[in-house]
């Protein structure tokens, strides 16, 4: 995709707060990604600390759900945080300059993989102007039976919903107050390996749990417009309460 095709991606984005770039990555691209990916798994997550890693059963490490900051620990996925595609289409959509943040793994394993509950990512972002971008890039096929992505159109244009805790390991927030309505606004995105969804921070999205016998996974992309300053106490406050409510609970 070249810089021109960017100009209709950028409309919807701006528009509905979401956009949808199909094949982003070739099928030779997602299958180096799986191979790094799978090496990552078995040569840095046991060494990584407990809040970069999460499985939804903790004694079965083939349960594995989600990874944070995969930049730190990997040259490969540093790459394609840094300097790569996903920067460039995230500098032309902030009309910024892309401030680099995050690479995640997001996996819902067969049959126990838990929804994610509806959320605006700038809530736990804590940026003013609330400036930021997610990509969610597909490994393998997301539908409606294993957890395909789920935005409202438009709900970037709206103020920020108020959130709450959940009982959901790695999405600690989401809105309190969403309804049978907000559901009935609900626009689902199927998506093949290499599909591409990118969502303003402000953009209402959740997913479902995964019922079928197919895992679901996906990488995560955050970068930050440089323009945005991140509310560092706020930032620090809440990490604090997290922190506190899980040594309430006794958890690591
Ligand atoms: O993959 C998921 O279930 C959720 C992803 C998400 O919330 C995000 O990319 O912001």
């Amino acid at each position: 995709m070249n810089t021109t095709d960017y100009a209709s991606v950028k409309k919807a984005y701006d528009h509905d707060g979401y956009a949808f770039l199909p094949a982003f990555l070739s099928e030779e691209e997602i299958t180096r990604i799986r191979e790094e990916l799978n090496t990552f798994i078995a040569q840095q997550v046991p060494g990584m600390p407990p809040g970069y890693v999460f499985y939804e059963d903790k004694s079965d490490p083939a349960t594995l759900k989600q990874l944070q900051d995969m930049h730190r620990y990997s040259p490969f996925f540093e790459k394609m945080l840094e300097g790569s595609r996903f920067e460039e289409l995230a500098a032309v959509l902030l009309d910024d300059t892309a401030v680099p943040k995050n690479i995640e793994y997001f996996n819902k394993p067969a049959h126990i993989g838990k929804a994610t509950p509806p959320h605006q990512d700038g809530y736990y972002f804590m940026l003013k102007p609330v400036k930021a971008i997610t990509m969610w890039l597909a490994l393998e096929p997301a539908d409606e039976t294993n957890g395909c992505v789920r935005y409202i159109k438009g709900s970037h244009l709206k103020p920020m919903r108020p959130h709450g805790r959940t009982q959901t390991l790695g999405f600690s927030q989401g809105i309190t107050d969403y309804s049978e309505q907000d559901k009935t606004e609900e626009v689902f995105f199927p998506a093949k390996a290499g599909d591409l969804l990118v969502h303003d921070a402000m953009t209402i999205h959740r997913t479902d749990p995964n019922g079928s016998a197919r895992s679901r996974k996906a990488l995560g992309f955050i970068y930050f417009g440089a323009s945005a300053k991140e509310d560092l106490e706020a930032k620090a406050a809440y990490q604090q309460r997290l922190h506190e409510e899980r040594f309430e609970k006794n958890e690591k």
